[in-house]
């Protein structure tokens, strides 16, 4: 199959004048009405507190009582004073930025001098402004729950990259999500109703939300599911984002917030770091279900494994518990300082056996079990696999192909092949990874080797070395106004050195770059976790160069934990291929060849 070339039509042609502007009600009207139909679909339960720091208002939204504003910050100002889900992004606030936008940008942005209007309340829409590092352009956060992303959906993302020229490109994001890049604010409400017509949703993706519930990305045919977990994730982003439309109920957390639902063995999930995560268990009487972990979260401060909230939940009732533990978390948790915020301060403020409490009072029927003693992971014979290469699904005959994309970055004409080769040779289906590599479900055997010749899987191949294969890096300073460093290409250059003069008999090394200390890309899971910093220069030159923070020996999959703390602080970028290899060589037995090999 050639390669492509994208038509550059960013978006699909609107359906009628009477469509809503954007997802959501169409009309101020229609707003509370429109909130319960959430409420009604998955039966829950209308929940007042009189204690709770936040009221319902007349349309559903939630507002911070005048009692608990202060503490406060930046972000709960921004809120307070016009709420981003209801007056931005459902009242037609959106349009007319893009509209008022269009003729000039900088201009626009410099008569309105206001940069949380510019910069923050889209993203209640996922659309993030690179102020700093592209300005005038904006990254679009999907929320694909599971990873799973069908090829229609995925030629159609290749169209809005390739509408934005050479500002385009994606990302696979460690929430096995893609991001969008280089869209301007003119175009946002297009893009987002061509999503929505190819079942795309980025509602609710960005600061204080629900980010992308993530399963396993073998779902559906790994030999070792325990269960499928795309029906449940999907559930899960239909409550989180009202059905695509925006959810008022939780459009005011008082921090993100990450889910999970764990499928097989192997944890690829990513259950310990995340604010809630369902571990698959079967209760006393046989019914399936799942455990609870939570307050797993990582930022600069603080990294915590989620802990387990001695509770158990049927399949059925996984939105109603997801509703009962962030309203929970809306109601009461921190809105003062930005690094206290996040929902394992809450728990431990509480305590487990409260915060339980709280949340059975919540659930339909205030019913909530406590944990099964046995989770289903303890029983699985197997090590953590990796999914790169090809691979015997449970069903004879088919099989998958895990291709790694180093640091996960696709161009227009990746994601057009990608649509055109899932339809070729598998089901119309991809599966996005944390690690940022994308998978190829339900291939014939007999079409395997043809789809290995494929152009796109030269480029990224199912059979990386040792350690790029093992390569993860968040988004760094090409993009992001965090950055202290350079990641993806900084990290691509020295695995490729690493490789040319090191063998690593004891299989793929985990290494993990981010590029400040928020661990978009967690270091605290990696073998070799490096965390951008800024550092004086070792040669005693004047001035400041990248270095690294260097966190050893993080461990990831059931019985896993998180390293806290680096072992290594400042060293330099450019010291850094001859550190890692006497790292490589000390911490994970790998061999100096004797003569280096020519980068791969
Ligand atoms: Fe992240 C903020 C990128 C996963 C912890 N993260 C940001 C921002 C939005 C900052 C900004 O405005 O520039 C970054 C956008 C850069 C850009 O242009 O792409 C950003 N985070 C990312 C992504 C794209 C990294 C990647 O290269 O894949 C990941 C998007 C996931 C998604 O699809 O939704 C991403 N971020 C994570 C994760 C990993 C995870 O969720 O499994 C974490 C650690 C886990 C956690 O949240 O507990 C993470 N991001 C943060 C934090 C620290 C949170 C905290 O509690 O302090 C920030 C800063 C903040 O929220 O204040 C942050
Ligand atoms: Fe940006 Fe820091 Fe997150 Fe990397 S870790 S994407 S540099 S915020």
């Amino acid at each position: 199959m050639a390669a492509r070339r994208v038509r550059a039509s960013a978006v699909a042609e609107p359906r009628g004048s009477d469509r809503v502007a954007m997802p959501g009600p169409a009309s101020k009207d229609e707003l509370a009405a429109f909130n319960e139909e959430t409420m009604a679909k998955y039966g829950l339960p209308e929940i007042v507190r009189e204690d709770a720091h936040v009221m319902k208002d007349a349309d559903g939204y939630y507002v911070v009582k005048e009692a608990f504003q202060k503490p406060t910050n930046p972000f709960e100002r921004l809120k307070l004073a016009k709420d981003p889900m209801k007056e931005t992004i459902h009242m037609a606030g959106l349009e007319a930025a893009a509209a008022a936008s269009a003729a000039d940008f900088a201009a626009w942005d410099e008569a309105m001098n206001d940069p949380d209007e510019v910069d923050q309340r889209y993203k209640w829409a996922g659309l993030f402004h690179r102020r700093k590092n592209h300005y005038g352009r904006y990254m679009m956060r999907m929320k694909i729950p599971n990873g799973v992303v069908s090829a229609a959906q995925v030629r159609h993302l290749a169209r809005v990259v390739a509408s934005c020229g050479e500002d385009g490109c994606a990302d696979i994001t460690t929430r096995q999500n893609f991001q969008l890049r280089g869209l301007q604010l003119k175009d946002a409400p297009e893009v987002l109703k061509g999503c929505a017509d190819v079942g795309l949703c980025s509602l609710q993706s960005g600061l204080d939300n629900v980010r992308n519930a993530t399963g396993n990305p073998l779902a559906g045919f790994d030999p070792h599911e325990i269960v499928d977990t795309r029906p449940i994730t999907r559930a899960l982003q239909d409550y989180v984002t009202g059905g695509g439309r925006g959810n008022a109920l939780i459009a005011n957390l008082p921090r993100k917030w990450n889910v999970c639902v764990v499928g097989g063995p192997d944890f690829y999930e990513h259950p310990d770091i995340n604010d809630l995560a369902f571990i698959p268990a079967v209760n006393a009487e046989g019914v399936f279900g799942f455990n609870a972990l939570v307050g797993g979260f990582i930022s600069a401060s603080r990294a915590a494994e989620a802990v387990p909230l001695n509770a158990w939940v049927p399949e059925s009732d996984v939105v109603a518990m997801t509703h009962a533990v962030l309203t929970t978390f809306r109601d009461y948790g921190h809105r003062g300082n930005r690094q206290k915020c996040r929902m394992m301060w809450l728990v431990e403020e509480m305590g487990l056996e409260k915060f339980k409490a709280e949340v059975k009072s919540r659930m339909p029927g205030e019913r909530l079990a406590d944990a099964a003693p046995k989770d289903l992971i303890e029983d699985s014979p197997i090590e953590r696999r990796s999914y790169l290469g090809v691979h015997q699904q449970k069903q004879a005959g088919l099989k998958w192909v895990g291709a790694c994309v180093p640091g996960g970055r696709l161009q227009a004409e990746d994601l057009e092949e990608l649509a055109d080769l899932v339809e070729t040779y598998g089901t119309g289906d991809v599966r996005l990874t944390v690690e940022q590599n994308f998978i190829i479900p339900n291939v014939p055997e007999d079409k395997v080797d043809a789809l290995l010749e494929e152009p796109l899987l030269k480029r990224y191949t199912p059979f990386p070395g040792k350690v790029v294969a093992g390569m993860v890096a968040c988004t760094g300073r090409q993009f992001c106004g965090f950055a202290q460093i350079e990641t993806k290409k900084e990290a691509y250059a020295v695995a490729e050195h690493l490789e040319s003069t090191l063998d690593f008999p004891n299989g793929d090394l985990r290494m993990i770059w981010t590029g400040c200390p928020n661990s978009c890309a967690p270091v605290q899971v990696a073998d070799i976790g490096l965390m951008g910093c800024q550092m004086k220069n070792p040669t005693g030159e004047k001035g400041m160069v990248d270095g690294v923070n260097i966190f050893l020996g993080g461990t990831v999959g059931p019985g896993g934990h998180l390293k806290e703390h680096p072992e290594m602080e400042k060293v330099a970028c450019a010291d850094l291929p001859r550190v890692l290899e006497d790292i490589c060589v000390e911490r994970f037995g790998a061999i100096r060849k004797a003569t280096p090999t020519a980068n791969p």
